[in-house]
């Protein structure tokens, strides 16, 4: 095995695809823990991976800025300071460009590159990168760094080709911005991004039609400048947020109360909400432990979060509209926002419910219902992305015997732990279907994926081993385990989730993330590693 890099050369030890926040650690370990050659090939070009391409206004995380960073140098966590209790998506983009400075990253990282097929040769042990520009590379180990949420999914509606107006999807907006002054918008999705985007927009739009499939939850964020007895609290507290971030199962730097909903009388419980929804933000799920657990415990949360649609909006027939949620509080992943409902108070704004009045075509002039045409000079598609598998599966991969990706995972992935697939030896896949990662605040998972990685990467250079891969009846029990997980919970009972890939046509409907947890999810790693990397084979 390689231990010198040699930055000229398109044969590597490692080659990873993405450079946000996994590809980039992960360069930083393999090369300068390991000492091999790694190159990062990323189709941006800049780095930051979802936070590169996810420009749309209001666009800003939901999980708070002082988890939402790596916590692997001490130094770095002193060196850099957030602003805002939820970092915006500009503020994290510099984060991100300047770790990779500071840890002189850039150089092995090759931006406007877009990686179209990858194949295992099994004779030299070794995948065979291929680029859309034709270059090509070859590298012992391929790991995959491509995000959960890349694949922008557009909806075939009939007719977008003849749209005289401009359309975007929120996933790929344009680096420039996009004016609304003035213009009729249409918005197209209720989800995370289209409850942050829409109440941007309609600042300055003239009009804003929101189109709403499934109406959905949301508790306002609270979004503040931080103090600065915060900012030096965290600088102070490190190990402290460490700790909970790694002992709480979504990875957030907050614990989730050990009551359940019927230990509290209703007086209290509707007091415990109250106070959630004035401090804001994802603690709202986790004022009682059985609210993913329990239809009866979630319905009170349910109750709760409705009244508060019809409390803010005004109109009684938006409201309705707003509040006809079909499904259980988190049972999608929740929303979090800055004057969503206030929004439909405004004179400018509008909902088309499309459950009751589908969209049947878009038109040159804009889009149209069953019931009616709404003229429009642009349309803002925050309808979500191909998720987890889509990353992936865009990618011609192929591994033993010609295998592809996509024949393996026909109907649905299949993989040990999240990290790797039968028959693609030497292929790690951070954050893939069967990990935790969208459940969680993603830099935990990311970091626990990454440095799994390593060890093994390491362990077997230590052992004079060159190939790993899991068994089948690993990755059966790994399946069943996913499986088990998501089935103790109400979480696939939002029948329209993309974490059952629901929301892409034809997709199969496997519930995909790891719902266990993160601490629990470590754990097994822990444990798979201790008993000699159970689950695998590893080879000369
Ligand atoms: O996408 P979504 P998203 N006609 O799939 C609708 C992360 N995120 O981009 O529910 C009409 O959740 C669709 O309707 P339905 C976060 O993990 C993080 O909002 O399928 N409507 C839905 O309303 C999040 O979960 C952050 O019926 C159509 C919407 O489009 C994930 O990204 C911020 C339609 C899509 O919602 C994805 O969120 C934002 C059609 N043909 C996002 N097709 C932060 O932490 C789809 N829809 C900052």
């Amino acid at each position: 095995m390689t231990t010198e890099a040699n930055p000229a050369s398109n044969d590597l030890d490692a080659l990873i695809i993405g450079a946000g926040f996994s590809g980039m650690y992960q360069l930083l370990c393999l090369r300068d823990r390991l000492g091999l050659s790694a190159r990062v090939l990323e189709a941006g070009d800049g780095v930051g991976g979802t936070w590169y391409w996810n420009r749309y206004p209001g666009a800003r995380c939901d999980s708070e800025s002082h988890s939402y960073c790596y916590s692997f140098s001490r130094e770095l966590l002193q060196e850099w300071e957030w602003s805002e209790r939820y970092p915006g998506q500009a503020e994290i983009l510099r984060y991100l460009d300047f770790v990779a400075e500071r840890f002189d990253l850039k150089r092995d990282i090759r931006l406007g590159t877009r990686v179209v097929s990858a194949h295992y040769d099994a004779f030299s042990n070794r995948w065979r990168v291929t680029t859309e520009k034709g270059e090509h590379f070859t590298a012992k180990f391929l790991i995959t760094a491509v995000g959960c949420l890349s694949t922008a999914n557009v909806p075939a509606i009939p007719g977008l080709e003849h749209f005289e107006g401009r359309w975007f999807h929120t996933g790929q907006w344009p680096h420039e911005g996009v004016d609304f002054t003035g213009k009729r918008v249409g918005q197209i999705g209720t989800g995370s991004t289209g409850i942050q985007s829409a109440p941007v927009i309609a600042e300055t739009a003239a009009h804003l039609t929101v189109f709403q499939r499934t109406a959905n939850y949301s508790v306002p964020a609270r979004n503040a400048p931080l103090t600065p007895e915060f900012k030096q609290w965290v600088r102070e507290h490190q190990d402290d947020i460490q700790a909970i971030t790694h002992s709480t199962p979504n990875a957030h730097p907050f614990r989730i109360a050990d009551r359940s909903v019927f230990d509290v009388t209703p007086e209290e419980r509707q007091a415990i909400y109250e106070a959630a929804w004035e401090k804001g933000g994802l603690q709202f799920r986790a004022t009682f432990r059985d609210l993913l657990l329990s239809k009866e415990a979630n319905d009170t949360a349910r109750e709760f979060l409705r009244g508060k649609i019809r409390e803010i909006v005004k109109d009684p027939k938006t409201a309705k509209a707003l509040a006809d949620i079909d499904h259980p509080y988190a049972a999608k992943r929740p929303p979090i926002d800055t004057n969503y409902f206030e929004t439909f108070n405004r004179d400018n704004v509008s909902l088309v419910d499309v459950r009751k009045d589908p969209i049947v075509a878009i038109t040159p002039t804009g889009v149209r219902t069953r019931k009616k045409d709404h003229p429009l000079d642009l349309i803002v598609f925050a309808t979500g992305f191909d998720a987890m598998t889509g990353p992936l599966l865009r990618i011609d991969i192929r591994g033993r015997d010609t295998l592809s990706l996509a024949d393996a995972w026909h109907a649905g992935p299949r993989n040990y732990l999240g990290l790797q697939v039968a028959g693609f030896p030497n292929l790690f896949t951070i954050t893939g279907p069967g990990s935790p990662s969208v459940l969680c605040n993603m830099p935990i998972p990311i970091e626990q994926h990454v440095e799994w990685i390593t060890d093994c990467i390491a362990h077997m250079r230590r052992h004079g081993l060159t190939r790993i891969e899991p068994r089948e009846d690993a990755v059966d029990d790994w399946v069943e385990k996913v499986n088990a997980a998501a089935a103790a919970t109400l979480l696939p009972q939002a029948h329209h989730s993309w974490y059952l890939g629901a929301n892409v046509p034809g997709k199969p409907r496997v519930f995909m993330p790891y719902a266990g947890g993160m601490v629990r999810y470590r754990k097994i790693c822990e444990e798979v590693v201790a008993k000699g990397y159970e689950g695998f084979v590893l080879s000369r």
